[in-house]
């Protein structure tokens, strides 16, 4: 056994936050925000409180924390704080509803809730039901059952002792979801945010101290976690928040102010922020010119993921801004992306080539590599993977085989050993860079009582960006009509989280089934 990860002291807040500090950083800005900005040292002395704070209300190492915040700086004293006393923090998604959040906060056996203001009337719903939460602390200043965090605060010291952990110590979780089954908690280490900021950070992003990221991505995503936490914080450099919901509007807002130099988006957001601009143009009758100044001036690297960016946008991107969007891809297994384009040898509407760290197979049905040029599904290999799910042993076994990782995405590689993505082995989708279980969409709209059978599958829309479209079979006696059809959208807008709702109801007669019975969503597509 290797004595260095076993036994060797390494505590992912020491390296990601104070190693800052011990390496001369401590007044340089770590985060800007639209208020204030915070220097490392401001940051430490944050996530220190809360890990003193932690500690007073008897959180130990092992035991879990579930953050639902909004992209503030508050973010980062939670989730180093917990780190940095061996505890184990989980984002999770704000934009969903409360039974989703029961699932989450007893899956997971958290022990402590710690949530923006704006959450409180969603987990007010189900804070009956709640099994294993014993506190939860509620970022506010208006005093009521919760702990607020500015009380937990002042009473808390400013400097905490760092909890003895190795690398291989449970650092943090991510929640996955699949096309059937509830999400699975994916168990990271304290290390993996190592390698996927040497191996993505520095040997993909080449980033530096001299930094400046901007991620219109979440930090509850494995994507924003990666891009406006651990990246930044591993290399030394500075970090964006933008606490609104991505809109073109407020992101420009923030690139024209604080002049990022690597901005992360996703495919909608490009789409958006495109059409946004091109729509501005129009009402000023004025035309881009791509050596002129303009907003992304700054930028010298954008990144997507989440889904496959189409050439189109990648085109009409370059075309504006004269910059590179690298097209990656990463799951929250894996912790993030392993797969990437390169600054200056972009292949638009591939991949690209993998990762320093990671190893690539494409396997066949039988598990065997296929040729060159073929299809098959895409393993990985590299040590950023989770550990395993939380208490779902098949999954767990079926996705992580030995060192190998199953992404259950279908994969070609080319002759110059680029990856291009061909679909998935399941029926999931990706709706603006997050899952969408087509059978959860159909459990809500099968309820509706004017529909009797349904479907739900990907359709591209005007941009070439997949969202739902459900197919329909009403019951016995009920009209097709475009009111029925809006109210069908606004029964799924009512239950599910917003993204999830379809953009098309198509009535049809009936649909197609195997001999089994079961639905083919493959002949819908
Ligand atoms: C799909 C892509 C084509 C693919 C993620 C960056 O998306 C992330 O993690 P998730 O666990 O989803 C993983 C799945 O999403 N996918 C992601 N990126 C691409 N498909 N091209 C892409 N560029 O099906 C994959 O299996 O939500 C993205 C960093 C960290 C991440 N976790």
């Amino acid at each position: 056994m290797n004595q260095e990860t076993t036994h060797g002291f390494f505590n992912a807040a020491d390296y990601f936050l104070d190693r800052n500090i011990r390496e001369g950083r401590g007044r340089k800005v770590a985060v800007y925000t639209e208020y204030r900005n915070y220097t490392y040292n401001d940051i430490q002395k944050m996530a220190h409180k809360s890990a003193n704070a932690f500690r007073e209300l008897g959180v130990m190492v092992d035991d879990r924390v579930i953050i639902l915040m909004l992209d503030v700086p508050q973010f980062y004293a939670i989730f180093w704080g917990a780190i940095k006393i061996g505890a184990v923090p989980i984002p999770v998604n704000t934009m969903l509803p409360a039974d989703d959040y029961e699932y989450y906060l007893n899956d997971s056996r958290a022990r402590v809730l710690v949530m923006s203001e704006q959450m409180v009337p969603v987990v007010s719903e189900i804070e009956g039901d709640l099994r294993y939460i014993r506190d939860v602390i509620v970022l506010s200043e208006t005093k009521g059952a919760h702990i607020p965090f500015k009380q937990m605060y002042r009473h808390s010291p400013s400097t905490a002792k760092t909890e003895f952990t190795t690398k291989d110590d449970i650092g943090f979780w991510l929640y996955s979801s699949g096309s059937t089954g509830s999400p699975k908690g994916a168990i990271h280490s304290h290390y993996d945010m190592v390698v996927a900021t040497e191996g993505f950070g520095r040997g993909v992003l080449n980033l530096t101290a001299d930094d400046i990221l901007f991620s219109a991505a979440r930090l509850f995503f494995a994507y924003g976690l990666g891009n406006s936490c651990y990246l930044p914080f591993g290399v030394g450099a500075s970090v964006i928040l933008n606490s609104e919901p991505p809109k073109p509007e407020n992101v420009l807002r923030h690139i024209e102010r604080f002049r990022p130099t690597v901005f992360f988006g996703i495919p909608t957001l490009y789409g958006q922020i495109l059409g946004y601009l091109e729509k501005q143009d129009k009402q000023n009758g004025a035309t881009p010119d791509p050596g002129g100044p303009h907003q992304f001036s700054s930028v010298r690297i954008c990144c997507s993921a989440g889904e496959a960016l189409p050439p189109e946008l990648y085109h009409r991107w370059k075309k504006r801004f004269n910059i590179d969007i690298l097209d990656g891809i990463g799951t929250t297994e894996l912790g993030h992306i392993f797969i990437c384009n390169r600054p200056g040898q972009v292949k638009p509407g591939s991949s690209g080539k993998p990762v320093p760290g990671y190893e690539l197979k494409l396997i066949d049905d039988e598990g065997n590599e296929v040729p060159q040029g073929e299809i098959g599904t895409l393993l990985v290999k590299g040590r950023s993977a989770a550990q395993q799910y939380w208490r779902k042993r098949e999954k767990t076994r079926s996705t992580m085989q030995g060192e190998w990782i199953n992404t259950g995405d279908k994969y070609y590689e080319d002759e110059d050993g680029s990856f291009w993505c061909a679909g998935r082995a399941d029926d999931m989708l990706k709706v603006g860079g997050i899952w969408v279980s087509p059978v959860d969409v159909e459990n809500c709209i099968i309820e509706h009582p004017a529909v009797n059978e349904v479907a739900v599958v990907g359709k591209e829309d005007d941009k070439h960006l997949i969202k739902p479209k459900a197919f329909v079979v009403l019951a016995e006696g009920t009209e097709a009509s475009s009111e029925l059809e809006q109210d069908i959208k606004q029964w799924v807008l009512d239950r599910l989280a917003k993204y999830k709702y379809p953009r098309w109801v198509e009535f049809v007669r009936e649909l197609p089934k195997s001999a089994t019975g079961k639905i083919q969503r493959f002949k819908l597509r």
